[in-house]
Parts: structure tokens; C-alpha cells; sequence
């Protein structure tokens, strides 16, 4: 049996050293170390040897096919053949790839601009580094108005000519308001969907970043009863034919009357909780009538239109709609809170 291995080693060998063709190579592989192969038959016999042989003999072959093997990959590497040219199965289940999705956030955005469109709203963007004049002053606070103090932010170490600050990181989708009269003129409807900056103590429903989404309807004879359906249509959207809203006076300067509208908490189904703060209600947005001064800031003649505009907090919104607890969650970048979306 050792002289019949040692003798086929020798032929094996040699006849790889003259092959000059892949498709030689491929045939004496076969041939040799393929399933029913000569060498691949003679390991087999091993195991009718007598135990006393059958060790010696075992380690022998092994050694062989070991040495046949590292000839055939010289040989395989003289002639070019590359990994690319092995045999592949393509029956064989691939390798799962884990698909993402869209955030919660992204997810209420795009909900958010469909609702908006069917009622005819165009969809605005606006830059998030703002001049004061749009973020404040076109919106009816000019510099030192108390209403400043309530959406405080993040200032630009840049000074206007009068050496006041006049860029700010925005505090509102408001500051869209006046860029949109400017740009499109009356009549108008569009809803503006964005980022906002705000120096601002976190807790459950307060984030220091978040998004707002701004309403704003410029027209002949638009009134309260104009702002309240669209809400409604909202609300009623997002939430479901259930859902309740009140509305309580607010302040902004930029609107007058101005309202906040809350809405029955869906976490604790109006029964308190630590987002309602116990009261069973959350506060969603902001709303009113447009401020006359701020018509006239966009080009927009306060006799001839009157206008609605409301801002409210996307996290807030998406908090109600999937029953989240807990604001930061959104931002923290947690794959187990995201991938339950
Ligand atoms: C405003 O930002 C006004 N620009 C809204 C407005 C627009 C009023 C048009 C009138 C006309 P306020 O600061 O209340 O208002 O914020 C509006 C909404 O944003 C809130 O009702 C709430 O839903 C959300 N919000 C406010 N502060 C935070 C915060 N820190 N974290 C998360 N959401 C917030």
C-alpha cells in the first residue's frame, strides 16, 4: 500500500508540473481528488487495513494528499487562476442584509406633508441659521421685547453694523412666515417643516433641538373658523376620529387673538401622567391670526388679507401618536427604541 501511494504521488506530481491548460488542471484534479478520485478511493481502503498498519499507512497518505494539494494551488497560481473561477453555488441562501427605515420623526414628517398638500398647503423649507430680523423682528419683537426671554437661543458670534448680534440659530418655523409673503405674496398656504434651536432645560417633553411644523394661510376673509377645520383636519389625520383638542388664550406677538390649542393626552387616555403633567391635556401648538404689522413686514396689505398661522412640535406630535414617554428618546440614537418603528 506505502509503494502504491509513494508511486502515485509521483505521477500525480509530475503530471501537474506539465500541465500548460486550466482545463487540464481542472481534469486531473477531478480525476485525482474529486468525490470518486483515484486518490480519494485509496484513502478509502485505509480504513480495510489491519489496525497495526493502518495508522502508519493513514499518516502517509495524508502527508501525500497534503503535498498534491499545495502543488495543485502552485500550479493553479503559475496558470492565473483566481479565486473568481471556483465553483459557485448560487442555490445557497445568501447572507441576510439588515434593511433600516425611516425614523419615527421622518415617518410623521412625511404624514405631516401629505395632509398638508391635500389641503392645497405648498411645502417650504428655510435656513436654520437665521437673521435676527426674520427669527424676531419681522414677527412683531423687535430687540429688548420680553418675548425674546421665553424662546432664548443659541447667538452667532456676529455683529450687524449697530454692533447688535443678527444671526441666531432659529427658535421657530416661524421664521419662515415673512420669507414665504416675500417670496409668494398673497393669497398663500404653506406648511414649513424644520429644525429649531432653543436654550432650553431638557426634561420628558422638552428637547433643546427639535422640529416644528408651521401653518400659515394668507387670503381674503381667512378666519378663526379657517384655522380651527384645518387643525381639526389634522388632529382628526394624524390621530384618529377620536382624538379631543381645546384651545386656551396664548401670547405671540406675531398673531392676534393668539390660542394655544392642547389636546387630550393619549398616553394615560386623559387620566394624568407625568407628560401632562397629572392635567390629562398636552399642549401641542401654537396658533392665531396673523398680526397685521407682520402682513406688513411681507409685502401684504392688512386691509385687503387677513391670514392663520399655527407652529407645533413634531416630537410632540409623534410622542401622542405612538405613545412614547419620553422626548430624548427620539435623538439618542437607540436601535432598540428605533427598530420598534
Ligand atoms: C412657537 O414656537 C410659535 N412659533 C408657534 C406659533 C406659530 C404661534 C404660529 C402662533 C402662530 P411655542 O414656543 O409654544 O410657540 O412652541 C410651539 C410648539 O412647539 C409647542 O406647542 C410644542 O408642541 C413644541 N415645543 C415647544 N418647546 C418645545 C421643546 N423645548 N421641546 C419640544 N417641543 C417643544
Amino acid at each position: 500500500m506505502k509503494n502504491k501511494l509513494q508511486q502515485f504521488k509521483q505521477d500525480i506530481l509530475r503530471q501537474l508540473g506539465e500541465v500548460v491548460d486550466i482545463s487540464l488542471l481542472q481534469e486531473l484534479e477531478k480525476k485525482y481528488l474529486g468525490r470518486k478520485g483515484e486518490l480519494t478511493l485509496l484513502l478509502k481502503d485505509i480504513g480495510n487495513l489491519p489496525a497495526e498498519e493502518k495508522k502508519a499507512v493513514g499518516k502517509l497518505a495524508n502527508g501525500i494528499r497534503a503535498e498534491i494539494q499545495a502543488k495543485l494551488a502552485a500550479v493553479k497560481q503559475r496558470l492565473g487562476v483566481s479565486q473568481a473561477d471556483k465553483f459557485f453555488d448560487a442555490t445557497l441562501p445568501g447572507e441576510k442584509i439588515k434593511a433600516g427605515h425611516l425614523h419615527p420623526l421622518t415617518q410623521v414628517q412625511r404624514e405631516l406633508e401629505k395632509i398638508f398638500t391635500s389641503m392645497g398647503f405648498m411645502v417650504l423649507d428655510g435656513p436654520e441659521l437665521e437673521s435676527d430680523y426674520y427669527n424676531f423682528e419681522a414677527l412683531n419683537i423687535p430687540a429688548h421685547h420680553p418675548a425674546r426671554d421665553l424662546q432664548d437661543t443659541f447667538y452667532i458670534d456676529h455683529k450687524n453694523q449697530r454692533g447688535e448680534y443678527d444671526l441666531v440659530m432659529r427658535t421657530h418655523t416661524s421664521s419662515v412666515q415673512v420669507r414665504a409673503m416675500e417670496r409668494y405674496g398673497a393669497p398663500l398656504r404653506c406648511a414649513v417643516l424644520g429644525k429649531i434651536y432653543r436654550q432650553e432645560a431638557t426634561d420628558q417633553r422638552h428637547e433643546h433641538t427639535f422640529y416644528q411644523i408651521e401653518g400659515l394661510m394668507v387670503d381674503k376673509d381667512v378666519s378663526a373658523a379657517n384655522l380651527m377645520a384645518v387643525l381639526q383636519t389634522m388632529f382628526v389625520r394624524l390621530f384618529g376620529p377620536g382624538v379631543k383638542i381645546r384651545l386656551r388664550p396664548g401670547y405671540f406677538s406675531f398673531v392676534e387673538p393668539g390660542v394655544e390649542v392642547e389636546m387630550s393626552c393619549l398616553l394615560c387616555q386623559g387620566k394624568g401622567c407625568p407628560v401632562c403633567k397629572q392635567t390629562g391635556w398636552v399642549e401641542m401648538l401654537g396658533a392665531g391670526l396673523v398680526h397685521p404689522n407682520v402682513l406688513r413686514f411681507g409685502g401684504i396689505d392688512p386691509k385687503i388679507y387677513s391670514g392663520f398661522a399655527f407652529g407645533t412640535g413634531i416630537e410632540r406630535l409623534a410622542m401622542m401618536k405612538y405613545g412614547i414617554d419620553d422626548i430624548r428618546l427620539f435623538h439618542s440614537g437607540d436601535l432598540h427604541f428605533l427598530q420598534q418603528f
